[in-house]
């Protein structure tokens, strides 16, 4: 496997290239964000998400409303609207759960997750279940043309473990998809997965709801299915255990059989859900997901993230992992100037430090590369590890470590450096606290924080810039 990094020429070989553009992961950045699903309507990409609203020591989902944004290049996302999960009126709760919507003949079809109360009369279940909406435009006008839900929670059998409750969550997480010959297909789900055609009014069923298993699955389905259709194969993408890795099942036809055929992304650092969605655009195939990257993110606290989704030749998907950098790839690696083989290196913890590049864990020597803050006059960059988004280097006490962004603004001047020339080499870079008190230095496999007062250590406090290929 050959390393992936080259050594950066024209501007970016003259210090960090830092990523500007808003497409960096999360992609958006305005508020938490949750359960993606995206649709391309006039050659816009329109986003829908939950809108997370829980406090920071919040211990469930608060999701009021669902927030529609869209983008004409998936760089820049705008905020069109906000559809209060109250369009439901015979819903409670703050339930404005996973959704997707969907253009047909004109119209768009809007699948969402809502709670329904206990039946008045004290018969049945209340749960969270699958509703629709309907509207004209993929942004505003979105009616509830049942007045109830699309599936009554009592209509499937619940798991086991929900019966002791008195609402259900088996029928969340609806997922729409249209085949080429216009038949209308609804899948949704938790521990339960289940489909049904839609019928051609689209808001009810042409037929009965069936129960899906998926051959060879190696552990539980948990929740937020996801079908479409690529090169004639049929792709049935999902969560699966708790903490939930995703994965996915292949077919021959939208009813199945589906064939258990991998792991798409392991579990998430900071977030027991990742609800994915796939979207094709301008001929690219992309992967969209919720992590907790933003600062004080969390299970509760979710942000929509994009990566790029690639195929193998045989019509399987390659595993993703989760970057910082997503669908900019502009990861960089810094090399020492005492050790020429050792790299900027971190792990799973807190640690930071060097180590020879190998090609095997090439991600632990990805950077991101971003200022927190910017100031006038000067380059300022912020270290990000590409595959653990929301953490940083910053510097504490006169020592480096990689710390998870706070939200404070003390954080964001501890893990905001000021590039300047390399004070061993003007064509390689030196990193040096906000404040200007010290820089980071690079030796014995260590990373530390020092005023350099040697030559030995100018060479330990200059980096040299290598970009990901
Ligand atoms: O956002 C609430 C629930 O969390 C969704 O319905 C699930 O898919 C999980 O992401």
């Amino acid at each position: 496997m050959p390393i992936p990094f080259k050594r950066a020429i024209g501007a970016a070989a003259l210090g960090l290239a830092c990523v500007t553009a808003q497409a960096d992961n999360p992609i958006i950045k305005d508020r938490f964000s949750a359960d993606p699903a995206a649709i391309v309507h006039d050659g816009k990409v329109y986003l829908y998400v939950g809108h997370d609203e829980a406090t920071v020591d919040g211990n469930f989902f608060v999701l009021r409303e669902w927030n529609i944004y869209s983008s004409t290049d998936l760089e820049s996302w705008t905020l069109e609207g906000a559809v209060p999960r109250t369009i439901f009126d015979w819903a409670e709760h703050d339930s404005a759960w996973a959704s997707q919507a969907v253009e047909h003949d004109g119209k768009f079809y809007w699948y969402t997750t809502v709670r329904m109360p206990v039946p008045e009369n004290g018969e049945g279940k209340g749960g969270y279940t699958t509703a629709v909406a309907v509207s004209d435009n993929p942004v505003t006008g979105w009616t509830d043309p049942l007045g109830k839900p699309l599936v009554d929670p009592n209509e499937t059998e619940a798991a086991p473990h929900m019966l002791e409750h008195d609402h259900t969550w088996d029928d969340i997480d609806p997922s729409v998809f249209i085949d080429d010959d216009g038949q209308a297909y609804l899948y949704w789900g938790n521990s339960h997965l289940y489909y049904a055609k839609l019928a051609g009014d689209m808001i009810s069923f042409a037929g009965d709801i069936h129960k899906v298993d998926i051959e060879g699955i190696p552990g539980p389905f948990t929740e937020a299915p996801w079908v479409h259709e690529k090169n004639g194969k049929y792709y049935l993408t999902f969560a699966m255990n708790y903490p939930e890795e995703l994965a996915y099942a292949m077919s021959d036809s939208p009813t199945g059989p589906w064939v258990y055929k991998g792991l798409l992304m392991d579990v998430l650092e900071d977030s027991g859900t990742s609800h994915q969605a796939i979207l094709e655009f301008e001929g690219e195939d992309y992967f969209i997901y919720h992590t907790s990257a933003l600062p004080t993110g969390g299970n509760y606290r979710r942000s929509v993230s994009m990566e790029h989704l690639r195929y193998n030749a045989d019509g399987t998907i390659k595993k993703l992992t989760p970057t910082a950098s997503g669908i900019t790839h502009s990861a960089q690696a810094l090399q020492g100037h005492v050790d020429t083989d050792e790299y900027l290196r971190y792990g799973e913890g807190s640690e930071v430090g060097a180590a020879e590049l190998n090609a095997q864990d090439h991600w632990q020597f990805k950077w991101h590369v971003k200022p927190l803050i910017q100031v006038p006059g000067k380059t300022t960059v912020s270290l990000q590890p590409e595959t653990r988004m929301g953490y940083y280097v910053s510097v504490n006490d006169g020592a480096a470590s990689i710390v998870e962004h706070d939200g404070r603004e003390t954080f964001a001047n501890s893990a905001t450096f000021e590039q300047v020339a390399g004070l061993a080499d003007a064509d390689s870079v030196s990193l040096r606290t906000l404040d200007g008190s010290a820089y980071l230095i690079l030796a014995d496999g260590t990373l530390s924080v020092a005023s350099p007062a040697t030559a030995a250590e100018r060479k330990a406090a200059t980096f040299s810039v290598l970009v990901a290929e």
